[in-house]
């Protein structure tokens, strides 16, 4: 091998080196242009508060992905709030008493929430929460 190609070999290298460099620079920008669109959900918060035999609220919407906290205040009698199909749930609230749940809307449809004690559900404790696609 001569000069000559040594030194061709040098020039190849380094334009190589600088295409690679451009092509990775470009796919660092897409990625944080989608980043930008994923953060889109946000923080929907929602207060009920529980009575002999009501909550204050029967409806509830949410778009899926938004993070939903909701703060239960008991007022009246025992009472408790339960979403199955998110596996959330107060503890049995005394009146007086409050708790917030926090979960991710991560499913659309309707979903009901409700009181487990006694036969409330049965008597009106009940609503539903809708989770936009
Ligand atoms: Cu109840």
């Amino acid at each position: 091998m001569n000069k000559y190609l040594l030194g061709f070999g040098a020039v190849a290298l380094v334009l190589g080196g600088t295409w690679f460099a451009v092509k990775n620079n470009g796919e660092a920008e897409v990625a944080q242009i989608n980043d930008v669109v994923d953060n889109s959900s946000s923080v929907k918060e929602f207060t009920i508060t529980t009575s002999n035999f009501k909550f204050s609220e029967s409806m509830m919407t949410v778009k899926k992905g938004d993070t939903v906290k909701i703060t239960v205040k008991n007022m009246d009698g025992f009472h408790d709030f339960v979403i199955d199909e998110f596996g959330v749930a107060t503890k049995k609230l005394q009146a007086g008493q409050e708790e917030t749940l926090t979960f991710i809307a991560d499913k659309a449809g309707s979903f009901e929430f409700y009181c487990s004690v006694g036969s409330h559900r049965k008597m009106g404790m009940k609503g539903t929460l809708t989770v936009l696609e």
